[in-house]
């Protein structure tokens, strides 16, 4: 019998992946998909003959309930977030209630379905494993660098903060419950599938329409911003490699390389044998109301226990981008067409 799993956040870029990998794993999988008519869920539509979709939101505790109720999954992975920073300055309470009492939600629905009391704990055999995407950004202005599963947190957004509720509550539910309930600590991870307002892509992006003639200059916020960046798709295998193992625990997943903007801007720009400084400007407006400058993985845990290794590295994953950019606005040129959610 294959296994069955449901992913929330299907339509964002490690939802796709994931999907991508546990299909060829031989699963069964769902994706939630909320709102009405969802414009993001054709990014999926590639995969439609083998996925199943059933509608849901982190905000609606008795969609989840339905939806976990419904699909009977052997595992569950949260990973449906409001994911741009600086979105959660300027919607904070909303992005708390998604990113930090959706988990919440997600975790009581799953409670709720496999029938656990909430007065005792129970063996975690034949449970329905959890796992939910914490993030780096918990670990914000950390006092040591590299960053592990040990370091303490200090979340410089209102993000970080809610994901810190959310791997907390995670980790809660294990030890209350007996859950099978994962955190995976995952640091930056980007790939041509990224939204276009994070900076890796918004960087790519510029410098395939700069080369190509559409755009002359590139504005960015901080340049001296320092971040552990790894390819997405190295990074769904470690998330189903959480989920096999004899007991749920928190992993931190980077490849403990640490970059700068200005270094992605370079390598990006001299891939096109262009020179970055002739086209970059700085916008105040960009830079962040508190920032995390420094981010740097130590996953000794993962390899060691998980075995999981990345294998893309990032000035190769920076070549990736522009290339799959420079493919994509040559058919936007072609076509006069604006192929918003291309490279997928
Ligand atoms: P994306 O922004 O690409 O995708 C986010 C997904 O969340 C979308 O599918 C979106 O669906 C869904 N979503 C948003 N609001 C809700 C809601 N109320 N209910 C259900 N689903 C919702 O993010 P990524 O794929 O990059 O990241 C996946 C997860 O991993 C996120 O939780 C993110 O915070 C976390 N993370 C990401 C890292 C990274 O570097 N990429 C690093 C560490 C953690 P819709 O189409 O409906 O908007
Ligand atoms: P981050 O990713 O906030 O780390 O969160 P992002 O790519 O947005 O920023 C990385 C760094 O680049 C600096 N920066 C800019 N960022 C953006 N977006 N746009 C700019 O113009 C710009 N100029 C400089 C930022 O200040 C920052 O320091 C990502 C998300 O995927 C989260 O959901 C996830 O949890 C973390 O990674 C780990």
């Amino acid at each position: 019998m294959s296994k069955r799993a449901l992913i929330t956040g299907i339509t964002g870029q490690d939802g796709s992946y994931l999907a991508e990998h546990l299909l060829s794993q031989g699963y069964q999988v769902w994706g939630l998909i909320r709102g009405q008519a969802n414009p993001r869920k054709s990014r999926v539509s590639r995969l439609a003959s083998e996925l199943d979709f059933i509608d849901g939101d982190l905000m609606d505790q008795g969609s989840l309930v339905s939806a976990v109720d419904t699909v009977q999954p052997d595992e569950v992975y949260n990973l449906g977030a409001i994911s741009f920073v600086p979105m959660s300055w300027q919607q904070a309470e909303l992005v708390t209630e998604v990113n930090g009492m959706g988990v919440l939600r997600m975790l009581e629905a799953i409670r709720m379905v496999s029938g656990l009391s909430t007065s005792r704990t129970v063996s975690p055999r034949g449970q329905i494993r959890f796992y939910q995407a914490s993030s780096s950004e918990m670990f914000g202005k950390a006092a040591e660098t590299p960053q592990r599963e040990t370091t303490l947190f200090h979340p410089r957004s209102p993000y970080g903060a809610a994901k810190a509720y959310g791997h907390y509550i995670t980790r809660n539910y294990r030890e209350s419950f007996g859950m099978y309930a994962v955190s995976g600590m995952l640091f930056n991870h980007e790939s041509p599938r990224r939204g276009q307002e994070f900076v890796t892509r918004k960087i790519s992006l510029a410098v395939a329409r700069i080369k190509q003639g559409l755009q002359d200059k590139l504005a960015l916020g901080n340049l001296d911003a320092v971040r552990d960046w790894g390819y997405a798709g190295d990074y769904v295998r470690a998330m189903h490699l959480m989920l096999q193992q004899d007991a749920g625990d928190d992993y931190v997943i980077g490849t403990g390389q640490m970059h700068s903007v200005r270094d992605a801007v370079r390598i990006a720009f001299e891939h096109v044998g262009l020179n970055w400084e002739d086209y970059v400007v700085i916008d105040p407006d960009l830079v962040r109301p508190a920032e995390v400058e420094v981010l740097c993985a130590d996953s000794a845990k993962a390899q060691d226990r998980l075995g999981w290794k990345p294998d893309v590295d990032f000035p190769t994953l920076m070549r990736m981008m522009v290339d799959s950019d420079l493919a994509q606005v040559s058919r936007e040129n072609q076509y006069g067409d604006v192929l918003l959610a291309a490279n997928w």
